[in-house]
């Protein structure tokens, strides 16, 4: 009896010394992962302790629910899936300097065009974050000190462990609420919640979100648009109807730049301009240096969504695959119902980004999409068609449109991995530690090129007389991940301000009858709609619309990203702080808190029209509003 007594309690020993060694064994690398390779922020020892302590409860739980439902070998299967989870969220994020959403999983296919971009996102080196599980392995299966020593856990111990996780994560939250109030309840970044929550529960959390909005459609119903109205009506503003008409009967090329970001326009490297071309013809036309991408998890079809709807895109996943079969009153299809031939044109696989689906919903009449061009392996690289030809094939095709017409045109080149051929490199490589930043001087000298000869070969066609043309960037090529980089090549500390002043974008509206000026204003890629509208003289019912015409002289400059930041005249409002917009100084907070109450209302506002499908009810709103303001007046 003694003898056997000794050998239970020497076994419940070793058995928690192997749960200790894997426990601490994956928390070492979670923390590593979390501190190292993503660059979360960390502000204060406050939050650097939060971010040690975070992975613990989600530990618990994984580990937990692995026993119960395998034992042993079941532990170990949560052991193999949290690493995978790890590992492809570090691939993600050196990507997208992002975190994984559910809706960005069910674009997997996607994803995986990343095409040039996958190679160059793997590193040898990433082995090294699996070595611990074959550790893990032996320390599971292999380590048996003696007979009477085997580590066999019990479905009951799971069940503990998994218990255990709840205190340890209100122990998380409650501490992390010392350094942000209401941390699930709003809108913050996803960065900011893996700091403070930790990865695997920032998942969990994401996969309640999703519940969340999946019941938000189910659930929704005409009432709910009412708001949504008078929210937009009481921010109306008086319209100047500056420049109203200018292009009136005109066709319009939009031209979307791939990552292009407005620090290139009239600066240099080695002594060169970078944009040579840009930077002229933006003398020529309305040129916007305070314009910004309001982007998040969709980038480039993010921004078509800005421009086609004035409605924001989505805090998680690309508004194009998940809310594609939503109703929508977009710009194509009201250019459409005034007389245009309304048509993207972008050479890669339709299919990208569900354009081919979500391209019917916004009312475009046609897609030229990569097999409607001469598309070979040639005049290809990394993301494929070169923009010099896809450039030179799609004025062809606009030489023999139907008139007037409305051509949305997306290049290719200036993408992540940001590589070009040999003979296409017309700058010496950039010569900060980044090799990412450096190339992307040569791909957007490149696209500078291509644009060059593009443009000029329109001016001295039929076209220019009647067409407009409107460029604009669609997103920033360089993430924050280069901020070092970034500071050296700009010569100062890139901070929270500066990282938020990159988001720019060049804005630049260009054709015969449009009058040279350099506009301020602050906005952004939702003001785009009114502002094409207002030139084109062009009545616009839509009521649900959260931009302004840029052109306005007293227009409300404000600017909102999704993360809830936002910009107006005076100010800029980063995560909490405020800033002197023209100066970058860091002033009382208490002055922004207004903008940031606004920009919470408007994402909220545009978030709640698109989950719960709301445009289907827009006609029965309408005509009740209208029956409910002539029964007033009968009265
Ligand atoms: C691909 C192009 C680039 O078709 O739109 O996509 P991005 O990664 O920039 O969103
Ligand atoms: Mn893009």
């Amino acid at each position: 009896m003694f003898t056997n007594n000794k050998y239970i309690n020497k076994n419940t020993g070793f058995k928690l010394l192997v749960y200790a060694l894997v426990i601490g064994l994956f928390w070492l690398k979670m923390s590593y992962i979390q501190g190292n390779i993503f660059s979360l922020n960390v502000e204060n020892s406050n939050e650097a302790k939060i971010l040690a302590f975070n992975p613990l409860s989600s530990i618990f739980l994984i580990f937990g629910i692995g026993i119960l439902l395998g034992g042993r070998r079941g532990m170990f299967v949560s052991y193999i899936l949290g690493s995978i989870l790890l590992y492809v969220n570090i691939l993600f994020y050196r990507e997208y300097s992002d975190f994984i959403t559910i809706p960005m999983l069910s674009q997997v296919a996607n994803l995986a065009d990343l095409g040039g971009s996958i190679g160059t996102i793997l590193e040898y080196s990433d082995i090294l974050l699996f070595v611990d599980v074959l550790i893990a392995a032996f320390l599971l299966f292999y380590l048996k000190p003696s007979r009477f020593q085997v580590f066999k856990p019990k479905r009951r111990e799971g069940f503990i462990l998994a218990i255990i996780a709840i205190p340890l994560f209100m122990i998380n939250l409650q501490w992390a609420e010392t350094e942000r109030t209401d941390l699930l309840e709003r809108t913050f970044d996803r960065n900011m919640l893996v700091k403070y929550i930790g990865l695997i529960n920032y998942h969990v959390y994401d996969a309640v979100l999703q519940g969340q909005t999946e019941m938000k459609r189910s659930f929704a119903d005409s009432n709910e648009l009412v708001p949504a109205i008078n929210y937009l009506n009481e921010n109306k503003q008086e319209d100047s109807n500056r420049l109203e008409g200018v292009a009136e009967g005109k066709n319009v090329i939009v031209l979307s730049l791939e990552s292009t970001q407005t620090f290139v326009v009239d600066n240099t490297l080695h002594g060169e301009e970078v944009t040579p071309y840009f930077n002229d013809l933006k003398e020529e036309g309305i040129y916007f240096d305070n314009f910004y991408h309001q982007v998040k998890q969709g980038r480039t079809s993010d921004s078509e969504f800005l421009l086609a709807n004035s409605m924001y895109p989505l805090n998680r996943g690309a508004v194009f695959f998940t809310h594609s079969g939503n109703e929508y009153r977009g710009l194509p299809n009201l250019l459409s119902e005034n007389g245009y031939f309304t048509n993207v044109m972008h050479a890669n696989d339709k299919t990208f980004w569900n354009r081919n689906v979500m391209y019917d919903s916004l009312g475009y009449d046609e897609f030229f999409s990569k097999e409607d061009y001469p598309v070979t392996p040639e005049k290809s690289y990394s993301w494929g068609y070169l923009d010099e030809y896809f450039f030179q094939d799609s004025l062809n095709m606009m030489k023999e449109m139907e008139q007037p017409f409305y051509s949305k045109m997306i290049t290719l080149t200036n993408h992540y991995p940001f590589t070009l051929p040999e003979d296409k490199k017309y700058i010496e490589e950039g010569e900060t530690g980044s090799g990412t930043l450096n190339r992307y001087f040569q791909t957007i000298r490149y696209q500078d090129e291509a644009l060059k000869q593009f443009v000029e070969e329109f001016k001295n066609s039929d076209l220019y007389e009647d067409t407009i043309l409107v460029i604009y960037g669609d997103h920033f090529g360089i993430s924050e991940n280069h901020q070092k980089a970034m500071g050296e090549y700009l010569d100062k500390e890139i901070n929270d301000y500066e990282q938020f002043q990159l988001q720019r974008v060049p804005l630049l509206i260009y054709g015969k009858g449009i009058d040279a000026e350099k506009n301020h204003t602050v906005g952004g890629q939702i003001d785009l709609r009114p502002t094409l509208t207002n030139l084109l003289g062009i009545k616009d019912e839509n009521p649900i619309q959260f931009g302004h015409d840029l052109m306005d002289k007293d227009r409300r400059e404000l600017m909102v990203t999704r993360e809830g930041n936002f910009a107006n005249e005076d100010y800029v409002g980063i995560q909490g702080t405020c800033y002197d917009r023209e100066t970058g100084e860091e002033i009382e907070s208490d002055v922004c808190e207004e903008g940031f109450e606004k920009a919470q209302e408007e994402l909220e506002t545009s978030d709640s029209i698109i989950y719960g499908d709301l445009l289907r009810y827009l006609d029965e709103t309408e005509m009740i509003e209208e029956e409910m303001k002539s029964n007033k007046k009968e009265e």
